[in-house]
């Protein structure tokens, strides 16, 4: 079944593609901006396949040809015509492909109509994620996971606070950068509910590779949802270690870099812990996001992202259990 429908996408390479995780592929497209892109792709795969195999046709009976004996004034004269009408069918050839690939490009930059409106600022190495409202109280902000409605496009404004980045969720649209002192602006309409995965796609530096974002389409209701718990204030912890962590949160390094909204905790440097224990990774996609999980990353950042601008805060078992027990409690 799963060759039947890499086969019904039309191209030889989606045939690959059939085993291959869709999660991050280019190959299996739920955007339409990304299903654009594969066309031109597709079509390229079409004419460049053929095109190649006719030339190493061409070039083995250039090669048999050439053992037997010499001039065939006729053959020659025929072999002249056939190469004109190749010249111009490679001419005619490019020319599809560059008006292909030009048309793309305008339907990716096309204006669209009630987006939902979102800021991405890539950092050293994690993804802060603003969602724009006009009525502040719904402005809210996340980090490493960007989550979509379906059939509504999404327009992405792209910027960085440190050096270049690069956008790029594969089922959904190209690469976009992310430049110092100069906005992008990416759009996405997702065409199907799922988890898919994006990454950084421009060296950045040392963590670059682990700099991933989780992509979460969701049908227009369950979107609402999330988005309402998003706005909504940090929970109060009510156990008596998640009250000490809470404690500790503000009292160490850790408020300085981090904000929990609705707490003292303001810091920015880092990313916004406020609903962290509704997200499925840790330090963008690094780490899965559990207890145990999370106590190792506070307990030793540099061990499992070395050279993450996260420093390890000293901590006692009792107090680094307190913590976790806080911010495992923030939904
Ligand atoms: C000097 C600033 C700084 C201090 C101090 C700091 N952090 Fe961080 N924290 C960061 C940065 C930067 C990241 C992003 C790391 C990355 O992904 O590369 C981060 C990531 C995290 C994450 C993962 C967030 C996510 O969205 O995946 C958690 C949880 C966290 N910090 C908790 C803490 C706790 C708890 C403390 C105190 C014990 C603390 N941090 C102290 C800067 C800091
Ligand atoms: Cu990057």
């Amino acid at each position: 079944m799963k060759r039947w429908d890499a086969l019904a996408l039309g191209s030889p390479l989606a045939l690959l593609a059939g085993g291959c995780n869709r999660v991050q592929s280019v190959l299996a497209p739920i955007g339409d901006q990304a299903a654009a892109i594969k066309r031109v792709l597709d079509l390229m795969m079409w004419i460049c396949v053929p095109m190649y195999l006719l030339v190493l046709l061409a070039l083995g009976w250039a090669l048999w040809r050439g053992k037997g004996s010499g001039a065939n004034v006729a053959g020659d004269r025929a072999l002249s015509a056939g190469l004109i009408g190749f010249v111009v069918l490679v001419a005619g050839l490019l020319t599809a492909m560059t008006a292909a690939s030009y048309v793309t490009e305008r339907t990716l930059h096309a204006p669209v109509v009630d987006p939902v409106n979102v800021r991405i600022t890539a950092k050293q190495w994690w993804w802060q994620v603003e969602y724009l409202d006009a009525d502040s109280s719904q402005q809210t902000i996340t980090a490493n996971e960007l989550h979509l409605p379906v059939n509504r496009p999404a327009r992405i404004e792209l910027r960085t606070s440190d050096v270049i980045h690069s956008l790029w969720i594969p089922v959904l649209n190209g690469k976009e950068d992310l430049i110092p002192g100069h906005d992008n602006v990416i759009v996405m309409t997702p065409r199907h509910t799922g988890r898919y995965r994006g990454q950084c796609a421009e060296f950045c530096g040392l963590q670059h590779a682990k700099m991933a974002l989780d992509v979460q389409i969701d049908d227009a209701q369950a979107f609402a949802a999330w988005r309402a718990r998003q706005a909504a204030p940090a929970t109060v912890p009510i156990t008596p270690s998640a009250v000490a962590g809470q404690r500790l949160f503000n009292a160490t390094a850790c408020a300085l870099c981090h904000t929990i909204q609705g707490t003292s905790a303001g810091g920015i440097s880092g990313p916004d812990l406020t609903h962290l224990a509704s997200r499925r990774t840790l330090a963008a996609g690094a780490l899965p996001l559990n207890r145990s999980m999370l106590a190792a990353w506070i307990a030793d950042p540099q061990r499992h992202k070395p050279g993450t601008n996260m420093p390890a805060v000293p901590l006692g078992q009792r107090q680094l259990g307190d913590i976790v027990d806080y911010l495992m409690g923030l939904h």
